[in-house]
Protein backbone atom coordinates (compact mmCIF):
# COMPACT_ATOMS: atom_id res chain seq x y z
CA UNK A 1 0.00 0.00 0.00
CA UNK A 2 1.59 3.87 -0.92
CA UNK A 3 1.90 6.66 1.46
CA UNK A 4 -1.28 8.81 1.26
CA UNK A 5 0.88 11.79 0.37
CA UNK A 6 -0.64 14.55 -1.68
CA UNK A 7 2.66 17.30 -2.63
CA UNK A 8 1.17 20.25 -4.77
CA UNK A 9 1.85 20.81 -7.93
CA UNK A 10 3.87 23.89 -7.15
CA UNK A 11 6.18 21.88 -4.73
CA UNK A 12 6.84 18.89 -6.76
CA UNK A 13 7.74 21.01 -10.02
CA UNK A 14 10.39 22.84 -8.05
CA UNK A 15 11.89 19.35 -6.11
CA UNK A 16 12.33 17.61 -9.43
CA UNK A 17 13.72 20.99 -11.20
CA UNK A 18 16.04 21.06 -7.91
CA UNK A 19 14.95 24.48 -7.05
CA UNK A 20 14.83 25.43 -3.43
CA UNK A 21 11.74 24.42 -1.39
CA UNK A 22 11.43 25.16 2.49
CA UNK A 23 8.31 23.54 4.36
CA UNK A 24 6.26 25.35 6.99
CA UNK A 25 4.38 23.56 9.81
CA UNK A 26 0.69 23.91 10.46
CA UNK A 27 0.02 23.78 14.12
CA UNK A 28 1.59 27.06 14.76
CA UNK A 29 -0.92 28.50 12.51
CA UNK A 30 -4.05 26.28 14.30
CA UNK A 31 -2.69 26.68 17.70
CA UNK A 32 0.40 28.89 17.75
CA UNK A 33 -1.14 32.50 16.33
CA UNK A 34 -4.36 33.47 17.39
CA UNK A 35 -6.85 33.67 14.99
CA UNK A 36 -8.31 35.54 12.85
CA UNK A 37 -4.78 37.15 12.20
CA UNK A 38 -2.81 33.93 11.81
CA UNK A 39 -4.47 33.71 8.20
CA UNK A 40 -2.81 36.16 7.42
CA UNK A 41 0.52 35.53 9.06
CA UNK A 42 0.61 31.72 7.21
CA UNK A 43 0.18 33.67 4.26
CA UNK A 44 2.61 36.20 4.90
CA UNK A 45 5.33 33.13 5.47
CA UNK A 46 4.74 31.60 1.99
CA UNK A 47 5.01 35.19 0.14
CA UNK A 48 7.88 35.70 2.34
CA UNK A 49 9.97 32.77 1.06
CA UNK A 50 8.75 33.35 -3.19
CA UNK A 51 9.95 36.70 -2.22
CA UNK A 52 13.29 34.99 -1.85
CA UNK A 53 12.98 32.47 -4.82
CA UNK A 54 11.92 29.64 -2.30
CA UNK A 55 9.04 27.33 -3.04
CA UNK A 56 6.87 27.01 0.42
CA UNK A 57 5.41 23.34 1.27
CA UNK A 58 2.88 24.33 4.22
CA UNK A 59 2.39 21.16 5.69
CA UNK A 60 -0.85 19.34 7.33
CA UNK A 61 -3.35 16.32 6.93
CA UNK A 62 -6.44 17.09 5.01
CA UNK A 63 -9.47 14.65 4.75
CA UNK A 64 -6.70 11.45 5.25
CA UNK A 65 -4.25 12.78 2.96
CA UNK A 66 -0.95 13.64 4.06
CA UNK A 67 -0.53 17.27 2.29
CA UNK A 68 2.83 18.98 1.31
CA UNK A 69 2.03 22.24 -0.16
CA UNK A 70 -1.28 24.10 0.30
CA UNK A 71 -3.83 25.95 -1.96
CA UNK A 72 -4.92 28.82 -0.22
CA UNK A 73 -8.22 27.78 0.37
CA UNK A 74 -6.80 24.62 2.49
CA UNK A 75 -4.27 27.39 4.45
CA UNK A 76 -7.80 29.01 5.44
CA UNK A 77 -9.00 25.76 6.32
CA UNK A 78 -6.37 24.92 8.80
CA UNK A 79 -6.48 28.59 10.23
CA UNK A 80 -10.01 28.60 10.46
CA UNK A 81 -11.61 25.07 11.16
CA UNK A 82 -10.96 23.84 14.69
CA UNK A 83 -8.30 21.21 13.96
CA UNK A 84 -6.80 18.91 15.88
CA UNK A 85 -2.79 19.90 16.85
CA UNK A 86 -1.27 16.32 15.10
CA UNK A 87 1.80 14.44 16.58
CA UNK A 88 3.12 11.58 15.17
CA UNK A 89 1.62 9.13 17.17
CA UNK A 90 -1.83 10.75 15.80
CA UNK A 91 -1.53 10.20 12.28
CA UNK A 92 -2.78 6.88 11.51
CA UNK A 93 -5.76 7.66 13.38
CA UNK A 94 -6.27 10.28 11.69
CA UNK A 95 -5.78 8.78 8.07
CA UNK A 96 -7.58 5.40 8.81
CA UNK A 97 -10.57 7.99 9.40
CA UNK A 98 -9.60 10.37 6.67
CA UNK A 99 -9.97 13.13 9.19
CA UNK A 100 -8.05 16.45 9.42
CA UNK A 101 -5.37 18.39 11.52
CA UNK A 102 -2.06 20.95 11.95
CA UNK A 103 0.78 19.47 11.97
CA UNK A 104 3.52 19.82 15.16
CA UNK A 105 7.22 19.64 14.57
CA UNK A 106 7.52 15.89 14.69
CA UNK A 107 4.56 15.31 12.79
CA UNK A 108 5.88 18.07 9.73
CA UNK A 109 9.31 16.88 9.98
CA UNK A 110 7.85 13.02 8.91
CA UNK A 111 5.67 14.29 6.01
CA UNK A 112 8.47 16.88 4.40
CA UNK A 113 10.99 14.10 4.52
CA UNK A 114 8.71 11.90 2.66
CA UNK A 115 7.65 14.58 0.03
CA UNK A 116 11.91 15.52 -0.79
CA UNK A 117 11.53 18.51 1.64
CA UNK A 118 14.72 18.59 3.37
CA UNK A 119 15.05 22.08 5.12
CA UNK A 120 11.66 23.38 7.85
CA UNK A 121 11.35 26.18 8.82
CA UNK A 122 9.65 27.12 12.41
CA UNK A 123 9.41 29.19 15.35
CA UNK A 124 10.05 27.03 18.33
CA UNK A 125 10.38 23.46 18.89
CA UNK A 126 8.93 21.28 21.70
CA UNK A 127 11.16 20.14 24.61
CA UNK A 128 11.21 18.82 27.29
CA UNK A 129 8.93 20.78 30.50
CA UNK A 130 9.78 22.40 33.60
CA UNK A 131 8.83 19.59 35.91
CA UNK A 132 9.55 16.72 33.68
CA UNK A 133 10.95 14.83 36.60
CA UNK A 134 8.03 14.23 37.80
CA UNK A 135 5.24 14.87 34.79
CA UNK A 136 7.51 12.81 31.93
CA UNK A 137 6.19 15.70 29.88
CA UNK A 138 8.83 15.72 26.91
CA UNK A 139 7.75 16.47 23.49
CA UNK A 140 7.01 13.78 21.03
CA UNK A 141 9.08 16.45 18.61
CA UNK A 142 12.67 15.41 19.98
CA UNK A 143 12.39 11.77 19.35
CA UNK A 144 10.96 12.29 15.61
CA UNK A 145 14.16 14.67 15.24
CA UNK A 146 16.27 11.89 15.98
CA UNK A 147 14.82 9.76 13.53
CA UNK A 148 14.24 11.96 10.47
CA UNK A 149 16.69 13.88 8.64
CA UNK A 150 15.56 17.02 8.01
CA UNK A 151 17.25 20.56 8.44
CA UNK A 152 14.87 22.43 10.80
CA UNK A 153 15.70 26.14 11.53
CA UNK A 154 13.64 27.60 14.68
CA UNK A 155 14.53 30.18 17.61
CA UNK A 156 15.53 27.17 19.84
CA UNK A 157 13.04 26.32 22.28
CA UNK A 158 10.80 28.73 24.75
CA UNK A 159 11.82 30.09 27.79
CA UNK A 160 8.43 28.29 29.33
CA UNK A 161 10.39 24.30 29.00
CA UNK A 162 13.30 23.52 30.73
CA UNK A 163 15.98 24.25 28.05
CA UNK A 164 19.37 22.63 29.79
CA UNK A 165 17.27 19.64 30.09
CA UNK A 166 16.23 19.97 26.40
CA UNK A 167 19.45 19.98 25.03
CA UNK A 168 20.67 16.89 26.98
CA UNK A 169 17.87 15.30 25.42
CA UNK A 170 19.51 16.41 21.80
CA UNK A 171 22.82 15.46 22.51
CA UNK A 172 21.06 11.98 23.85
CA UNK A 173 19.08 11.53 20.67
CA UNK A 174 22.36 12.09 18.22
CA UNK A 175 20.80 15.46 17.24
CA UNK A 176 22.97 18.14 15.96
CA UNK A 177 22.95 21.65 16.87
CA UNK A 178 24.04 24.64 14.91
CA UNK A 179 24.41 28.04 16.76
CA UNK A 180 23.85 30.28 13.50
CA UNK A 181 25.91 32.94 14.21
CA UNK A 182 25.90 32.72 17.71
CA UNK A 183 27.82 30.17 20.28
CA UNK A 184 24.96 30.41 22.82
CA UNK A 185 21.30 28.81 22.71
CA UNK A 186 18.59 31.12 22.20
CA UNK A 187 15.67 30.73 24.60
CA UNK A 188 12.70 31.98 21.70
CA UNK A 189 11.79 35.61 23.09
CA UNK A 190 15.25 35.96 24.36
CA UNK A 191 17.99 35.84 22.23
CA UNK A 192 20.39 34.21 24.72
CA UNK A 193 19.59 31.58 27.15
CA UNK A 194 23.01 31.15 29.05
CA UNK A 195 23.50 27.42 27.64
CA UNK A 196 26.58 27.25 25.63
CA UNK A 197 26.63 25.57 21.54
CA UNK A 198 29.31 23.90 20.48
CA UNK A 199 28.93 24.53 17.20
CA UNK A 200 28.47 27.83 15.31
CA UNK A 201 28.00 28.23 11.70
CA UNK A 202 28.22 31.37 9.61
CA UNK A 203 25.70 31.77 7.04
CA UNK A 204 23.33 29.08 5.26
CA UNK A 205 26.28 27.84 2.68
CA UNK A 206 28.04 26.15 6.01
CA UNK A 207 24.39 24.66 6.94
CA UNK A 208 24.05 23.20 3.49
CA UNK A 209 28.17 21.69 3.81
CA UNK A 210 27.10 20.35 7.32
CA UNK A 211 24.19 18.31 5.42
CA UNK A 212 26.39 17.19 2.54
CA UNK A 213 28.27 15.47 5.26
CA UNK A 214 25.39 13.82 6.82
CA UNK A 215 24.01 12.13 3.84
CA UNK A 216 27.76 10.96 3.11
CA UNK A 217 27.65 9.24 6.74
CA UNK A 218 23.97 8.47 5.67
CA UNK A 219 22.78 9.22 9.48
CA UNK A 220 18.74 9.83 9.95
CA UNK A 221 19.33 12.62 12.56
CA UNK A 222 18.15 16.03 12.36
CA UNK A 223 20.08 19.30 12.18
CA UNK A 224 18.54 21.64 14.46
CA UNK A 225 19.58 25.25 13.36
CA UNK A 226 19.00 27.76 16.21
CA UNK A 227 18.86 31.24 14.97
CA UNK A 228 18.37 33.99 17.91
CA UNK A 229 16.43 37.44 17.23
CA UNK A 230 18.69 40.22 17.12
CA UNK A 231 19.09 41.69 20.44
CA UNK A 232 16.90 45.12 19.79
CA UNK A 233 14.51 43.25 18.64
CA UNK A 234 14.15 40.49 21.56
CA UNK A 235 11.31 41.08 24.50
CA UNK A 236 11.57 42.89 27.25
CA UNK A 237 13.59 40.55 29.63
CA UNK A 238 11.95 41.65 32.87
CA UNK A 239 8.39 41.57 31.08
CA UNK A 240 9.35 38.09 29.69
CA UNK A 241 10.38 37.08 33.48
CA UNK A 242 7.10 38.20 34.69
CA UNK A 243 4.66 36.58 32.32
CA UNK A 244 6.72 33.57 32.19
CA UNK A 245 5.85 32.84 35.65
CA UNK A 246 2.51 33.73 36.11
CA UNK A 247 1.44 31.85 32.98
CA UNK A 248 3.28 29.04 35.10
CA UNK A 249 1.85 29.20 37.83
CA UNK A 250 -2.09 29.54 36.08
CA UNK A 251 -1.01 26.78 34.18
CA UNK A 252 -0.54 24.26 37.72
CA UNK A 253 -3.61 26.10 39.30
CA UNK A 254 -6.01 25.35 36.49
CA UNK A 255 -4.30 21.57 36.18
CA UNK A 256 -3.35 21.81 32.47
CA UNK A 257 -1.88 18.85 31.40
CA UNK A 258 -0.47 16.71 28.16
CA UNK A 259 -1.15 18.35 24.84
CA UNK A 260 -2.95 21.47 25.46
CA UNK A 261 -0.07 22.91 27.94
CA UNK A 262 2.48 24.80 25.38
CA UNK A 263 -0.90 26.40 23.53
CA UNK A 264 -1.77 27.38 27.07
CA UNK A 265 1.08 28.84 28.27
CA UNK A 266 1.34 30.59 24.74
CA UNK A 267 -1.49 32.11 24.84
CA UNK A 268 -1.74 33.23 29.01
CA UNK A 269 1.95 34.94 27.68
CA UNK A 270 0.61 37.08 24.73
CA UNK A 271 -2.34 37.69 27.20
CA UNK A 272 0.21 38.88 30.33
CA UNK A 273 2.39 40.81 27.46
CA UNK A 274 -0.57 42.37 25.91
CA UNK A 275 0.53 41.62 22.59
CA UNK A 276 4.98 42.05 22.92
CA UNK A 277 4.99 38.61 22.73
CA UNK A 278 2.99 37.94 19.89
CA UNK A 279 4.60 40.59 18.25
CA UNK A 280 8.11 39.12 18.94
CA UNK A 281 7.47 35.68 17.87
CA UNK A 282 5.97 36.45 14.12
CA UNK A 283 9.38 38.49 13.74
CA UNK A 284 11.02 35.01 15.17
CA UNK A 285 9.60 32.84 12.82
CA UNK A 286 10.42 35.89 9.54
CA UNK A 287 13.82 35.51 10.99
CA UNK A 288 13.79 31.96 10.81
CA UNK A 289 12.26 31.72 7.20
CA UNK A 290 14.45 34.19 5.85
CA UNK A 291 17.29 31.60 7.01
CA UNK A 292 16.23 28.59 6.08
CA UNK A 293 15.39 30.43 2.61
CA UNK A 294 19.40 30.64 2.21
CA UNK A 295 20.01 27.43 3.50
CA UNK A 296 17.42 25.62 1.01
CA UNK A 297 19.20 28.00 -1.85
CA UNK A 298 22.65 27.35 -0.93
CA UNK A 299 21.27 22.87 -0.83
CA UNK A 300 20.07 23.66 -3.72
CA UNK A 301 23.41 25.06 -5.73
CA UNK A 302 25.06 22.07 -4.33
N1 LIG B 1 6.52 26.28 20.08
C1 LIG B 1 6.01 27.48 19.71
N2 LIG B 1 4.82 27.54 19.08
C2 LIG B 1 4.13 26.42 18.75
C3 LIG B 1 4.70 25.16 19.10
C4 LIG B 1 5.88 25.14 19.76
O1 LIG B 1 6.64 28.49 19.95
O2 LIG B 1 3.04 26.51 18.18
C5 LIG B 1 4.02 23.91 18.63
C6 LIG B 1 4.90 23.27 17.56
O3 LIG B 1 4.05 22.73 16.56
C7 LIG B 1 5.60 22.15 18.31
C8 LIG B 1 4.51 21.75 19.29
O4 LIG B 1 6.00 21.09 17.48
O5 LIG B 1 3.94 22.98 19.71
C9 LIG B 1 5.04 20.97 20.49
O6 LIG B 1 3.95 20.60 21.28
P1 LIG B 1 4.14 19.48 22.43
O7 LIG B 1 4.97 20.13 23.47
O8 LIG B 1 2.74 19.17 22.89
O9 LIG B 1 4.80 18.32 21.76
MN1 LIG C 1 3.77 17.23 26.02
Amino acid sequence: MSLPLSISPEVSDALAAGRPVVALESTIISHGLPRPDNLAAARRFEQQLRDAGVVPATIAVLDGQLKAGLSDAELERIASEDVPKLSMRDLPVVLARGGSGATTVAATSFIADHAGVRVFATGGLGGVHRGADTSFDESNDLKALSEVPITVVSAGVKSVLDIGATLERLETLGVTVLGYGTDEFPSFWLRSSGEPLDWTVPDGQAVAGVMEAREQLELCTAIVVANPLPFDQQLDPDLHDRALAEALRRCEEKGIEGKEVTPFLLSTIVELTEGDSLAVNLRIVENNIRVAAEIATAWAEL
